[in-house]
């Protein structure tokens, strides 16, 4: 088989791919983790990878292109975030064939969570359980102006978003816009609104800290997929786990940095999609199947 393939397995137990499929099977609190690379088959780019949307973001002039998600950056110049967040609006009431695979663990009662790196919202469309999800690092549903906190929801500034326009709150706007009148002192970022996504310099949302410790001592399989776990604290999730529990990667790239039972390597979606036809029966995601694609 191409694109399933093993590292060395911490379990000696558990290290075949016969093993992940019992393993599906009978547990009953897997602990899901996803990053970018489960929304790159709908054309949103991952960050890391050699086409990621970090590759694109030379024209900046930033001397490290996570700076488009530093806080005080923003802060100064919120027009370099608003020059480049197209490239990772999500797209309307899409998800793809892994988001479905999630919620199908979540339908067969087998999801304890999901904690998402992802900030697309794309698992609310597939329907995962807001209490079965956590977005590690916030997502897009939400904006909040940065001076008075006002909230509104994401998707009311997509136009301006895409139109590569700086969203200003309203009720902050004309106020800034005396205060520019009078040639007064006004930060860059005054009356700025700022999507609900984690940048560097924030803390994670509170609901992460609360439950991650409890969900580490519960679950009885963990699953990567799609991320190359570079960001901390999720990326340490792996490491606090249990030595009994098992871990699986599904990813494109491997991972090296982190000691996974299995690493089955390819697109996400056809991993799963192999996974379920192996399994059969309910195991269904309505994806073709991974003989069809090879
Ligand atoms: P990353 O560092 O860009 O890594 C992505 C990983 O996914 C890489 O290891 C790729 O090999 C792998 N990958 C890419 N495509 C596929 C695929 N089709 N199937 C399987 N694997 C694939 O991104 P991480 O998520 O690890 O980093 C965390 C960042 C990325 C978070 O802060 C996110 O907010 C941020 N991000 C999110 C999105 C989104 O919400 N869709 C998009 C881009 C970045």
């Amino acid at each position: 088989m191409k694109r399933v393939r093993q590292l060395r397995s911490r379990l000696d137990d558990f290290c075949t791919e016969d093993d992940v499929l019992k393993k599906l099977q009978s547990a009953k609190k897997i602990l899901v983790i996803t990053g970018a690379g489960i929304s790159t088959s709908l054309g949103i780019p991952d960050f890391r990878s050699s086409r990621g949307f970090y590759s694109r973001l030379s024209n900046l002039g930033l001397s490290d292109p996570q700076e488009v998600f530093d806080l005080d950056i923003f802060r100064s110049d919120p027009s370099i975030f608003y020059s480049i967040a197209h490239m990772i609006l999500p797209p309307d009431n899409v998800y793809a064939p892994l988001h479905k695979f999630i919620r199908l663990l979540q339908d067969k009662g087998k999801l304890l969570r999901n904690y998402t790196q992802n900030i697309d919202n794309l698992e609310a469309n597939a329907g995962i359980d807001p209490e079965k999800m956590i977005q590690c690092h916030g997502s897009f549903a939400f904006a909040t102006c940065v001076t008075c906190g006002y909230k509104v929801k994401g998707s009311t500034l997509y136009p301006q978003i895409r139109a590569k326009e700086i969203p200003f709150c309203p009720l902050c706007v004309e106020q800034r816009n005396k205060l520019l009148d009078q040639d007064a002192y006004v930060e860059e970022s005054y009356g700025v609104m700022k999507p609900d996504i984690t940048f560097f310099g924030e803390a994670l949302p509170l609901l992460f800290h609360d439950n991650i410790n409890q969900d580490l001592r519960d679950c009885d399989l963990i699953i990567s997929i799609g991320t190359s776990l570079k960001v901390a604290p999720v990326a340490d999730i792996v490491d606090k786990v249990r030595g009994s529990v098992p871990q699986i990667l599904i990813n494109k790239d491997p991972i090296h940095h982190c000691n996974f039972d299995v690493s089955m390597l390819g697109y996400c979606d056809d991993v799963v999609s192999y996974l379920c036809d192996k399994l059969g029966g309910s195991w269904n995601i309505d994806h073709p199947s991974y003989e069809s694609l090879v």
